[in-house]
């Protein structure tokens, strides 16, 4: 899944792809490169992101995910059911929402009604005051046992279990140890039966592996250690990952394959 942030501020690639001409050639070009899907979002979540309005939103998203669902598959990453509608409107094929249905009362409804895949997030609160959630007893219990009652809440709202896929929300309301446990126990997380999307790409914990002492990677620097934790999201089976640089995502998933235990793209 390559990202396509039509965002002024996102942390990873704030402001790249913000005229709509821009994110069109940017989507085109994460296609050839390999991308099986195209995650349009016009959302900055970046710890402490101040929300658009939802007009400023569908501004940025819509003609995006137009222009790119006539070239491929597009799914919109919105916490918001009237940008979810008008973008299926508009050609995308799937929901994103970080929010995993949490932040609109209606998203459920709509995802169930459409009938479109979903992908559920563990989240627990919008991006201003995050981090001040980032506590838990033991992240991985907590987070699985979270996404379970997520799953169970949107397949009662109507949502095929079919449908759903879930992530555990690198970054989202969890520091650098939290991240990295998830991901070194994503089997777990695996293990509640669903799909299971990542997305750690260009996250803040990924600046700081092994730089202890020393400057964090920038996010532009991120790529080569996202590549490494994409082959091993592949490995333990993940459905999917979410990616800025789509070239080094399909190298990892080339080694991934080539060492096993993950199926021919
Ligand atoms: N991360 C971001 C945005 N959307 N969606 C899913 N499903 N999982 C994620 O981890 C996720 C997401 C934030 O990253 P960005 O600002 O680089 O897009």
């Amino acid at each position: 899944m390559g990202v396509v942030n039509v965002t002024p501020d996102s942390f990873s690639d704030g402001g790249a792809w913000f005229q709509p001409e821009d994110a069109l050639a940017h989507g085109r070009l994460l296609l050839e490169q390999g991308a099986d899907v195209l995650d349009v979002g016009g959302e900055s979540t970046r710890p402490g992101a101040e929300r658009p309005s939802e007009a400023e939103e569908l501004r940025r998203v819509l003609p995006v995910v137009e222009g790119l669902a006539r070239l491929g598959t597009v799914s919109v990453d919105t916490m918001r059911s009237g940008v979810a509608a008008a973008a299926l409107d508009a050609g995308a094929s799937l929901v994103n929402d970080v929010s995993g249905g949490l932040a609109d009362p209606e998203m459920a409804a709509l995802v169930a009604e459409r009938g479109v895949p979903f992908v559920a997030m563990h989240w627990r609160g919008h991006s201003a005051g995050m981090q001040d959630r980032a506590h838990y007893d033991d992240v991985v219990a907590d987070v699985c046992r979270e996404l379970r009652e997520r799953a169970e809440a949107l397949e009662a709202a109507g949502i095929a279990r079919e449908r759903l896929v879930l992530d555990p929300g690198f970054g989202f309301a969890k520091l650098a140890h939290h991240n990295w446990e998830l991901l070194r126990r994503l089997d777990a997380v695996l293990d509640l039966g669903l799909p299971v999307l990542v997305g750690t790409s260009r996250k803040k914990f990924l600046g700081l592996v092994g730089r202890e002492g020393r400057e964090e990677r920038a996010p532009l620097e991120r790529d080569v250690v996202t590549a490494v934790t994409t082959a091993h999201a592949a490995r333990a089976g993940a459905w999917g990952v979410r990616v800025h640089d789509v070239v080094a995502a399909v190298d990892a998933l080339d080694v991934a394959e080539e060492l096993g235990s993950v199926g021919p793209r």
